[in-house]
């Protein structure tokens, strides 16, 4: 079987329409994506890993608003892909949002298929990630969309240089592993590091030689734009970088009015601009990544924090530098700007929850004149628990509370997705009026039972929240008729958990009318709504035992998966569908599907269930030390 190297062809080739009569000729961007396997060599260890054209991160890929993009992936890998363009609105063109079996047939082991859709309406950083459990760890890269009218009508102080900076994990295990054994609740892998654009950084090393880290070059007095992606599986970060503030101007490729802070909170899914002025005094600085945790009783990681440099090019002085600098000294080190230690920013606590909070609660757009309305009237409701429950291995039913004849899985609304198993995707079924949609579950519009959803004593599996343990499997989906407008609040529950959730919809943008902490309370929190500057993302952040309330319009009819970014999650089953009928017209149907789209078909590497299972951690403890 080939799978271990590559070659690194494949440049990015822009042909531009001449036809076009728009103000920048809008063009047709074009790479292809080879994905196959390679070793890559960390932490003393080699480790076959699945990347696009040999690069971890993947190529990024850049486009004028307005463009058309078209992406030939060709896969030398021995999984099924797919890849999906991470807040790509895809208006009409649900064909080329990447979900296996659900969207698509996945593209089998040495088959190929073109990608092609239009970026419009949305400016800012974007992502693409394969949508396979797990493998986008190491499968996904930047996707930056800029102005149409070139970079002097940013709405804010035209950035020197841009720089995208994606936040990842370093993984010394078969991905695909992972995913199995997430989805049979044998969550026993975790990341052996953190890593920046790529590079794991000094606090790692292979026998006392350090890590290379991410190097950030800076001219005094230039504005950079950082790009930052949190492409990780399993952690929000704190990202800082010491003596800097930075100013955030956009999320989600939706612009937002400029906030000030010296820490960046970004959640799996979550993309963030933010300006950064080089205008401390020239020296070294650490650029850190925290991944946070929940405290106690969740059960704890290991820390893995990363960090890479700042450093200035040459030695001119900016008059305030000194000053700004003292504060954010490593305490008791012997960092400064101009000694060999680079100053290490003071991060938040590993547990602090009020960090991310208080500044998602921050966020509003920006006043601009693309800007949509918040819609007035809503046509639908719905309300959403998000937490774990279990199922039995056997028959209905089975002793729980962390007893191995049931599976713990994560639930919306206690319910927990199963993946269709359909000799066709889902979409191709809906678009041809095809039976298998007779067998999907509707996803309540509420959950069956009213509990104290926060009560901290339902986070251990015990005796209280025993009886709300049990949940059905079933593929979840609601249908809404196009051109809704649908009021969603997400509720985080104490179900076992007390993890965040940064929820993700496919193919629309949502306006986040607030947030908060314990039960939401339609009767008290209505009235704290923003309906004004509401911040529009596709990933919301669902605070730790709290909540957040969103509305958005279904003008885009398809099928869209609704999920949860956290990677345990998603392969746990926290997803559903949004089914989004066509509306009245050709303008707002769904067109056929596009040529040479994937037939399902048996690909012949299928690894059997029983190599996963067999496959212990105490035969890969090494990895872990232990
Ligand atoms: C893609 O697949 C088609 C047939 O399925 C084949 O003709 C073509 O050469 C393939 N392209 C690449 C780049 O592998
Ligand atoms: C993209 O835009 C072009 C030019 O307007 C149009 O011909 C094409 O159908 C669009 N493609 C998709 C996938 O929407
Ligand atoms: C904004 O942040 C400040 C502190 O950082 C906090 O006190 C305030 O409550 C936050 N506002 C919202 C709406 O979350
Ligand atoms: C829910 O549980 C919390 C924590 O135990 C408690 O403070 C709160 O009063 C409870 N709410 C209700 C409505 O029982
Ligand atoms: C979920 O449904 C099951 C079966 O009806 C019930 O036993 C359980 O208490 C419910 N749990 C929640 C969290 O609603
Ligand atoms: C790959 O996808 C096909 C459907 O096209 C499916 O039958 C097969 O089981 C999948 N293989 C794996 C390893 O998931
Ligand atoms: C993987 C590796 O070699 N890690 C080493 C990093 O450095 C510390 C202390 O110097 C060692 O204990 C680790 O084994
Ligand atoms: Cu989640």
């Amino acid at each position: 079987m080939e799978s271990r190297s590559l070659p690194g062809v494949v440049a990015a080739v822009v042909f531009f329409l001449s036809t076009m009569a728009l103000p920048a000729a809008a063009a047709v961007v074009e790479h292809t994506f080879v994905v196959s396997q390679m070793n890559m060599a960390h932490l003393c260890k080699e480790t076959l890993v699945t990347v696009v054209n040999g690069q971890l991160p993947g190529p990024s890929i850049e486009v004028t608003e307005g463009d058309s993009v078209a992406v030939h992936v060709v896969n030398k890998s021995p999984y099924n892909i797919t890849i999906h363009w991470h807040g790509v609105k895809q208006r009409l063109n649900c064909w080329a949002d990447g979900v296996p079996m659900i969207t698509q047939c996945p593209i089998l082991p040495n088959h190929n298929f073109t990608y092609r859709f239009n970026v419009t309406g949305q400016e800012g950083t974007l992502w693409w990630h394969a949508h396979v459990p797990c493998l986008r760890a190491t499968l996904h890269g930047a996707l930056i969309i800029r102005p149409r009218h070139g970079p002097s009508s940013y709405p804010f102080p035209k950035p020197d240089r841009e720089i995208p900076i994606v936040i990842g994990e370093w993984w010394q295990v078969d991905l695909a592993l992972v995913d199995w054994r997430l989805r049979h609740y044998l969550a026993d892998y975790i990341p052996s590091a953190s890593t920046i654009n790529g590079k794991l950084g000094d606090l790692y090393n292979c026998s006392g030689v350090m890590e290379d880290g991410y190097v950030l070059d800076m001219e005094p007095g230039k504005t950079y734009l950082l790009r930052v992606i949190n492409a990780a599986l399993f952690s929000e970060y704190y990202f800082k970088i010491a003596g800097h503030k930075f100013t955030v101007v956009a999320t989600g490729a939706n612009y937002v009015s400029p906030y000030t802070t010296d820490v960046v909170p970004i959640a799996p899914g979550e993309t963030m601009d933010v300006l950064v002025v080089a205008d401390a005094a020239p020296g070294r600085y650490y650029m850190v990544a925290l991944p946070n945790q929940s405290p106690k009783p969740e059960p704890q990681s290991p820390v893995l924090i990363t960090r890479g440099t700042v450093q200035y090019s040459n030695n001119h002085s900016p008059s305030n530098g000194e000053a700004a600098l003292s504060s954010y000294r490593e305490k008791g080190g012997a960092g400064g700007p101009s000694g060999d230690v680079p100053v290490t920013p003071e991060m938040p606590d590993q547990h602090d929850r009020m960090t991310s909070f208080y500044f998602h609660g921050n966020l509003t757009s920006l006043h601009h004149s693309q800007r949509l309305p918040v819609p007035a009237q809503v046509d639908e409701h719905l309300f959403i628990t998000l937490g774990m429950g279990s199922v039995c291995r056997q028959g209905q039913s089975c002793r729980r509370s962390g007893s191995d004849e049931s599976i713990v899985v994560a639930t919306m609304n206690n319910f927990t997705f199963q993946p269709p198993t359909a000799m066709t995707s889902l979409l191709e079924a809906h678009y041809y009026n095809s039976g298998t949609m007779d067998t999907l579950q509707q996803l309540p519009d509420a959950p069956p039972r009213v509990f104290n959803f926060t009560d901290p004593a339902l986070i251990p599996e015990g005796p209280k929240e025993a009886q709300l343990e049990p949940t059905s499997k079933a593929t979840l989906a609601r249908r809404f008729r196009y051109g809704a407008a649908v009021e969603l609040v997400f509720q985080g529950t104490a179900m076992m958990q007390s993890e965040s959730n940064p929820m993700h919809l496919h193919g629309h943008d949502m306006f986040v009318l607030a947030q908060g902490l314990g039960n939401y309370d339609a009767a008290r929190d209505v009235a704290r709504y923003n309906l004004v500057d509401p911040p529009v993302l596709n990933t919301v952040q669902v605070p730790s035992l709290g909540w957040v309330a969103v509305r958005f319009v279904t003008d885009n009819p398809g099928i869209w998966y609704m999920h949860c970014h956290y990677e345990f999650h998603l392969s746990m089953g926290m997803t559903a569908l949004f089914i989004v009928e066509d509306g009245p017209t050709f303008d707002t149907s769904l067109p056929p599907p596009p040529a040479n789209f994937p037939a399902c078909g048996n690909d012949n590497n299928h690894v059997p269930d029983q190599f996963y299972l067999q496959t212990r951690k105490s035969e890969v403890s090494h990895i872990y030390g232990g």
